[in-house]
């Protein structure tokens, strides 16, 4: 309440700067043109306050942590398939993913956590497989696996999947975060790393790329 006030009144300070004397802000040394005088007081404001809240014996945190954190990825490609995950990570648990995607052939579909949200190129520019601890391709259940390998999901006769996935290694924020990169559903299963060919390893063999998204943050 009392900050509200205080800037209440910095703020009319500043409304009414242009219309006072030099001579008032004679304490604030070589301000430059009455243009100026405003934005100069709100920094003055500002790092006032922040040097206060440092400089405390038992500093209390700036804002409370946010509890709960939502992110959305809607995918498209080139063809019919197309879907809407919705992510969400409770403090640093673990992260929810729900998923619907529609049109895509019966079975198992590869579906990954890729490491760019870049859909210059289509699917394609979203990159490989997220993977910040440098693995090789595996289960989400695996030790050794990309943080993106979030396994296959399985369309039922009519074309459609949907799917929960909780992962621990897809934090919505942190050095980690996956928001900003993006989702992607592939044309064929995923092989988990142990199908024995040679593209096992680095994308379990799961085709091309049909759908994808970026994940973007959304309100909670
Ligand atoms: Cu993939
Ligand atoms: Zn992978």
């Amino acid at each position: 309440m009392q900050a509200a006030l205080v800037f209440m009144a910095a703020q009319s300070i500043i409304l009414s700067a242009s219309s006072l004397s030099p001579l008032f802000f004679s304490n604030s040394p070589a301000l430059p043109s009455s243009s100026f005088h405003g934005v100069s007081l709100k920094i003055d404001r500002h790092s006032h306050f922040h040097s206060l809240s440092l400089s405390a014996a038992a500093p209390k945190p700036l804002s409370v942590v946010a509890a709960t954190k939502k992110a959305v990825a809607v995918l498209t490609g080139t063809s019919a398939v197309e879907g809407v995950a919705t992510l969400t990570q409770e403090d640093e648990g673990p992260t929810t993913v729900n998923v619907r995607i529609t049109g895509l052939a019966p079975g198992p579909h590869g579906f990954h956590l890729h490491e760019y949200g870049d859909t210059t190129n289509g699917c394609i520019s979203t990159g490989a497989h997220f993977n910040p601890n440098s693995l090789t391709h595996g289960a989400p259940e695996d030790e050794i696996r990309h943080a993106g390998d979030l396994g296959n999901i399985i369309a039922n006769a009519d074309g459609v999947a949907e799917a929960t996935i909780v992962d621990k290694q897809i934090p919505l924020s942190g050095p980690n975060s996956v928001v900003g990169r993006a989702l992607v559903v592939h044309e064929l299963v995923d092989d988990l790393g142990k199908g024995g060919h040679e593209l096992s390893l680095t994308t379990g063999n799961a085709g091309g790329r049909l759908a994808c998204g970026v994940v973007g943050l959304t309100p909670v």
